[in-house]
């Protein structure tokens, strides 16, 4: 069933791959269940404790989305590439070599790095090719963060560049098994020239997922292990709407949850990330998306299977996580910073406070200031909003208080709604502000903030 799922849309594929057509179409009627596969980690070149170092290297890659052939980039010639892994207080250390023909960077998504690290155009001289930078910076949080270009993103990050970076708290409990599941979308106007350009939401009916890099694998989980799974949605413009029964969600972007809750329509925005604990037992379960539109939100159409998880016969062993229960900040009413979200329109540019990237006001507020932010979607999609080098706390959607407490660094903000935000200024530095979607910030919709 699977399979014939998959034939249904593998013709998308290749329609829409823009100017790098399939090399080869293997027969998938014939194979069989494909396993889960796993990034592999990155090996951490520094024995001493208390620092990690890593070497990466971005190149060109293959990927081959479920039989179809696609010429792209990878790091380590992988997409999604290799783990990086670090506890809390760790100094990192990350080589990068560009072997690429065309010039790159390393934005550290959802890290509280310093500017100079944040692989940004404004900090940093983009690398060119056949040259390396190295990124130090210290872990100063725990959660589930990822690692990706900021220098013609969009086509990049398209093509396959993304990492996910692991940052651990020792005194949580470990799981038997802590691993990374990243989604991406292909025929979403995905490793095409053009993809910065194409603001056109993409069809969520003929779209193929893939879990790391595979089309609706199969996860057959050893009995009696514990399971962390760290969610990532790495596609420039393709929102999941999660749904996996037995699992319960643990943290969102920034660690661990207020409170436990169930994965169900669990809306993962392009750069998003949550992490949950696999509990199904005994039998089979499937991780499904339904259909969802940056247009308007839940559409219309039946689930997709992402994933299928084989539980062993004594299914995993739960976790003992402590959370918190902690209800949101009081909303102290006053707002330091407004952003709205407009534009788009054809012929238009994407606009946050009526400004299109570059040409921008920068906002300004002092180091460790108390900042309370507004969010305002006037326009006629979900726009996922994105601060670099700090994380927020998420007052409010809509004018409805979040049920407990959660930090985040990339939110959706839904058609006409207003998010309300709460952060502290700790990292000094000129900080961009943008939509996740990658078409829209390439298309206008960035600003930057000032933290001084
Ligand atoms: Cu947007």
């Amino acid at each position: 069933m699977i399979f014939t799922l998959f034939g249904c849309v593998a013709p998308g594929v290749v329609a829409d791959t823009g100017s790098v057509p399939p090399e080869t179409a293997a027969d998938t009627a014939t194979a069989g269940p494909i396993p889960l596969p796993f990034p592999p980690a990155a090996v951490d070149l520094d024995a001493t404790e208390g620092r990690v170092w890593f070497a990466l290297s971005a190149q060109s890659a293959t990927h081959d989305i479920g039989g179809t052939e696609l010429a792209g980039y990878g790091y380590d010639g992988v997409a999604p590439g290799p783990v990086l892994r670090a506890r809390v207080g760790d100094e990192v250390t990350v080589e990068l070599h560009n072997a690429l023909d065309t010039p790159t960077t390393l934005h550290w998504h959802g890290m509280s790095v310093p500017n100079e690290m944040d692989g940004v155009e404004r900090v940093q001289t983009p690398i060119p090719p056949g040259a390396g930078f190295t990124y130090t910076f210290t872990a100063t949080h725990a959660g589930t963060f990822w690692v990706h270009p900021h220098v013609d993103t969009a086509r990049q990050v398209d093509l396959g560049l993304y990492a996910a970076v692991v940052v651990t708290e020792p005194t949580e409990p470990q799981a038997d098994h802590d691993v990374v599941l990243v989604f991406d979308a292909w025929g979403e106007a995905e490793s095409g020239v053009g993809a910065a350009d194409d603001h056109t939401p993409p069809d969520p009916r003929t779209q193929v997922w893939t879990v790391n890099g595979a089309v609706s694998p199969v996860w057959t989980l050893e009995p009696a292990q514990s399971v962390r799974a760290r969610l990532l949605n790495a596609s420039n413009t393709s929102y999941l709407s999660l749904s996996w029964p037995g699992a319960r969600l643990l943290a969102t972007d920034q660690g661990l949850s207020a409170s436990p809750a169930a994965v169900e329509a669990l809306v993962l925005a392009p750069g998003d990330r949550a992490e949950v604990e696999v509990l199904a037992s005994g039998g089979t379960v499937e991780v499904s998306t339904a259909m969802w539109s940056p247009a308007g939100g839940a559409s219309y159409g039946e689930p997709r299977t992402l994933l299928t998880v084989v539980g062993g016969e004594d299914g995993p062993e739960p976790l003992a996580f402590v959370f918190s229960g902690a209800a949101p900040s009081i909303d102290p009413g006053r707002t330091d910073l407004l952003y709205t979200f407009s534009g788009g329109a054809p012929d238009e540019d994407w606009l946050i406070n009526g400004e299109a990237w570059p040409d921008v006001t920068a906002a300004n507020v002092e180091l460790e200031a108390d900042v309370i932010i507004e969010v305002r979607n006037l326009s006629a999609t979900s726009h996922p909003f994105h601060l670099h080098g700090h994380r927020f706390e998420v007052l409010s959607v809509g004018g409805v208080a979040s049920p407990a407490r959660r930090f985040e660094d990339t939110v959706d903000v839904p058609i006409r709604s207003t998010l309300r935000l709460r952060m502290t200024a700790d990292n000094p530095g000129q900080w961009l502000v943008h939509c996740h979607l990658l078409g829209h910030e390439e298309g206008g919709m960035m600003t930057e903030l000032v933290v001084e």
